[in-house]
């Protein structure tokens, strides 16, 4: 067993080494068994369990391991109909290609490079054997995307014989020998800052952030590494004078509350690394919701009606087929350049009608028209309650009534013909030709 807390020599300053994993006895600049530079050495390092893990250059790494002549080539991969950089290698990226990219422009800074189609379906099996692989280690795994997620790893200590820091070491060995790719990781005391920590260093990088250091090291970032500070709050933040995150550490709560509202609240919290987000396996639906990616962006609203109409009733089917019902509705749009907006509103109380979430959202996504091109569109709801309280008959306003009595007659007939027996006006023959709407959670 790992007495990691006892014995003197386990020093957490004195920290492993990354690739022998052997805990080291002094400061030395190599490790005292293997002479490996790689060495991770921190005050807290025994103490912290929430990690955030990331694979490199995710597709790329995958290309470049199933090819081995792409090895030491600069790699692109993308192209295929929307003409644009999924990700590049780390060769490639030294000349400034980046994600999202045009294609044309990535050519241009780097010539030499190989440009490989996607191959999405690799990719999702590559993603899923990552993450069993991150499951052996812990339920507590929460997906962030095809290639990232979150993992507590309180409580393992036990079932592996080390603590955290140790496993996530040993974890990213594994998927280099296993899979043939490499991740990055953070470790720290909360999501927010795990998240940054495996930003920090990559590829193939470790980083610590304690809980010692975290406001001095928040304190010299920019307010656009603060989670859901996108380019327009960014851009507010910036016309009242906040660039960085020292600032808002200085600023009272109800401040920043009454002039950014609900962020405000977290800005202010984010800004003194104050994050008590517990990591959420997907067990259990939280929300229900669908949406998609169009086959070329968006940016008109008369566009996204429709879309957002077929949506909405997709969604509330599913909630009358399960009896739930949400009180929250999300709106989530992805813009060109692959930053995520969601937009809530909380309604009076539960809802499962398509045309309550269709207006909710609706006005939601009025704010967001602003000409900005989407390339996904999403609708769901969440707070989820069993539908007993859904949608009382006094709602409102008349209009809206009138609505929930023409959706249940549609219901009606949709149960007795069919889907397509009816159609509103906002799908009927309208919109434009999107991928099919992919549930985002079931
Ligand atoms: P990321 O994890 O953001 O990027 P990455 O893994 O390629 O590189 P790194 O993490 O080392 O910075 O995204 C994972 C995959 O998602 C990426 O390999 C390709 C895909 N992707 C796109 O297709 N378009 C994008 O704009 C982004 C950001 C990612
Ligand atoms: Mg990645
Ligand atoms: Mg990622």
């Amino acid at each position: 067993m790992f007495a990691v807390m006892a014995a003197p020599v386990n020093n957490p300053e004195h920290g492993f080494c990354r690739d022998c994993l052997a805990l080291q006895h002094s400061q030395t600049r190599r490790c005292d068994r293997c002479g490996s530079p790689r060495l991770v050495r921190h005050a807290e390092l025994y103490r912290l369990r929430i990690a955030h893990i990331d694979c490199d250059a995710f597709y790329a790494a995958i290309e470049k391991r199933d090819n081995p002549a792409l090895k030491d080539r600069p790699v692109i991969v993308g192209g295929g109909r929307r003409g644009v950089v999924s990700t590049a290698c780390y060769i490639a990226r030294i000349q400034g290609v980046r994600s999202a990219m045009p294609m044309f422009k990535a050519l241009e800074l780097c010539p030499e490079a190989v440009v490989v189609p996607p191959n999405m379906e690799k990719y999702v099996g590559v993603g899923r054997e990552v993450r069993a692989l991150m499951q052996a280690l812990t339920p507590q795994v929460e997906p962030l995307s095809i290639d990232e997620a979150f993992l507590d790893l309180a409580g393992t200590e036990r079932l592996h014989g080390m603590p955290p820091a140790l496993v996530l070491a040993r974890f990213a060995q594994t998927v280099e020998k296993e899979l043939g790719i490499t991740v990055s990781a953070g470790l720290s005391y909360c999501k927010f800052l795990a998240k940054i920590a495996s930003d920090f260093r990559k590829p193939r990088g470790f980083s610590v952030i304690g809980e010692a250091e975290a406001p001095s090291f928040l304190a010299a970032q920019p307010v656009t590494m603060i989670w859901g500070v996108g380019k327009a709050l960014a851009a507010t933040l910036e016309r009242d004078g906040i660039r960085m995150i020292a600032q808002l550490q200085r600023m009272e709560r109800g401040d920043l509350m009454r002039r950014y509202g609900v962020m405000g609240d977290r800005l202010y919290r984010l800004s003194r690394g104050e994050d008590d987000r517990p990591v959420d396996p997907d067990g259990d639906a939280k929300s229900v919701s669908a949406e998609t990616t169009f086959d070329t962006d968006i940016a008109a609203l008369a566009e996204l009606v429709p879309v957002l109409r077929g949506l909405s009733e997709k969604v509330s089917a599913r909630l009358k087929r399960s009896g739930i019902a949400g009180r929250t509705v999300v709106l989530k749009l992805k813009t060109q350049d692959f930053k995520l907006r969601t937009r809530n509103r909380q309604l009076g109380d539960p809802t499962r009608l398509a045309d309550r979430i269709f207006q909710t959202g609706l006005d939601l996504l009025r704010r967001e028209a602003d000409g900005t091109k989407f390339r996904l569109l999403g609708i769901g709801v969440s707070d989820l309650s069993d539908d007993e309280k859904a949608d009382p008959p006094d709602l409102v306003d008349v209009q809206s009534r009138k609505r929930a009595l023409a959706e249940s007659a549609m219901d009606t007939l949709r149960d007795k013909f069919g889907r397509k027996a009816v159609e509103t006006g906002y799908t009927f023959g309208k919109g434009r030709a999107a991928n099919p709407p992919e549930p985002l959670e079931e």
